[in-house]
């Protein structure tokens, strides 16, 4: 009990945020007591005990898992359980997760480390732990059939090696990993450099998390597991925005983000206002010689990228996955095209036979952020994040990164929205118009558009977009 109340106090967490494990005692005599958090909100930094000297990372949506010294091993305790995740305010789906949480907790050691890991499985079915990116004695790899038999519903299988390289790693099963991973199992796992080291910079903010993606019909709550590429929750440690922990950080600071990728494809991760290199994989450290500028890095699928940055620039920096259907929130995908199409006749008509038939789409999608329709239980809006000056008409993976004066060291509270001097703003612009460049450009068009007369507001005037969609064709025609 001393113990576990060490490990809250270590963790920052209050009373409040924690709930007590449910493994009985003496089943698991002998293991750690583990430390359940049931809240997604990010936790303070956990301080290792020892005292080592490194910058813990800070977890979005989650907490490091707290750890003993037994004879100069860190034991750690990972219990594979069902868990129930809030995806955002309005949205809980039933995962599977570790210690109560989707993603599982963090695991952070320093290079030369040697750790213990007791895993327990509390799951209907059997299951393994891989640790993704590790050097470590073969028969530790957790390959269920390859390296180990799987293990068993309510048996605790135990790991151990030493954390040879420094770097940013993950963990997951490797059994019956379609379903375990697109159920949520995965974690993260930080090896810090036990010296100075010459390709890793020391920083002020170190950020962590998952890409993971899941499959959840409106109205739902359990992920389909057979879908491999119609997946409608874009997550970042099974989380959607608006519900993603903002980055808050101070001007100036030099920050890390670690991000894993454990879906089925590729994510374009993307950044506002500042560049940042690739320093690091989960092959280790980048040497500084090779590294390149870049404000957007793909990662792919089971990759880890180290981005990191000097945050420079005051404000709210938007920081996202750029796939577009990556920053939306659950929808069906059986939605046509509506874009240009004038469907109010058509929409009277349906109304008459469906009272709450709405007409979606014409003018882009936009609408839907604004639209009041009943969702079904359960579900989150498509795009349905509020900021200063309206919706932001984004979700899935898309947070923002908060660049501050007066951001203390260490806190990462919200820091709540940019005030931007107001000359300094993008604004409303009413004046007279110069003349139009784009009209220049089309004077093979014959008739260029009038966007400034008339057609104010409409994304396609009609006619000039035929016009120029027949000029475009033509020369195509004379090579044949
Ligand atoms: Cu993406």
């Amino acid at each position: 009990m001393n113990q576990r109340r060490q490990f809250f106090k270590l963790a920052g967490l209050t009373g409040a945020a924690v709930a007590s494990a449910v493994v009985s005692r003496v089943a698991m005599a002998g293991l750690p007591e583990p430390v359940i958090r049931s809240g997604p909100e990010t936790a303070a930094p956990y301080l290792p005990p020892d005292g080592r000297p490194y910058r813990p990372v800070v977890t979005l949506n989650g907490w490091t898992l707290p750890w003993r010294m037994n004879k100069g091993v860190k034991e750690f305790h990972l219990i594979a359980e069902p868990v129930m995740r809030e995806f955002a305010p309005g949205m809980t789906v039933q995962l599977w997760g570790y210690n109560g949480q989707s993603p599982g907790p963090t695991i952070e050691v320093v290079e030369g480390d040697q750790v213990r890991i007791f895993v327990t499985n509390r799951l209907p079915e059997h299951t393994s732990m891989h640790w993704h990116g590790q050097r470590l004695p073969n028969g530790m790899d957790g390959v269920s059939g390859l390296t180990q038999p799987p293990i068993p519903p309510g048996k605790t299988f135990v790991y151990e090696f030493t954390a040879r390289r420094p770097g940013t790693f993950m963990y997951h099963p490797h059994a019956d990993e379609m379903t375990q991973m697109a159920m949520g199992m995965m974690g993260a796992w930080v090896t810090h450099p036990k010296h100075p080291h010459p390709q890793i910079d020391q920083v002020d903010r170190d950020f962590i998390f998952l890409i993971n993606a899941y499959d959840v019909e409106p109205g739902a709550s359990v992920p389909n597991i057979m879908t491999m590429n119609d997946f409608n929750l874009w997550s970042w440690n099974s989380r959607v925005f608006p519900g993603i922990d903002s980055l808050p950080v101070r001007q100036g600071d030099k920050v890390r983000i670690r991000v894993g990728n454990l879906t089925m494809t590729n994510h374009p991760i993307h950044i506002h206002g500042h560049e940042f290199t690739v320093t690091g994989t989960d092959g280790g450290p980048v040497p500084k010689t090779a590294r390149w500028p870049e404000v957007t890095t793909d990662v792919g699928v089971g990759q880890m990228r180290q981005i990191e940055f000097v945050a420079d620039e005051l404000g709210d920096w938007a920081f996202h996955c750029h796939k577009s259907h990556h920053t939306m929130n659950a929808m069906g995908h059986n939605l046509p095209t509506m874009i240009g199409v004038d469907q109010r006749a058509v929409a009277r008509k349906i109304h008459q036979l469906i009272p709450g038939y709405m007409a979606m789409g014409s003018n882009g999608m936009a609408e839907m952020g604004m639209m009041e329709m009943p969702l079904p239980e359960n579900t989150l809006p498509m795009m349905s994040g509020e900021g200063p000056f309206g919706s932001l008409e984004m979700g899935g993976m898309f947070t923002v990164l908060k660049v501050r004066k007066d951001q203390k060291p260490g806190d990462y509270t919200d820091p709540g929205w940019y005030q931007a001097p107001e000359h300094t703003r993008a604004r409303l612009y009413e004046g007279p118009l110069p003349e139009s460049l784009r009209q220049k450009s089309m004077t093979d068009a014959g008739k260029a558009a009038d966007v400034h007369s008339g057609h104010q507001g409409h994304a396609m005037p009609e006619k000039a977009s035929e016009d120029a969609a027949l000029k475009v064709v033509k020369p195509r025609q004379h090579q044949h």
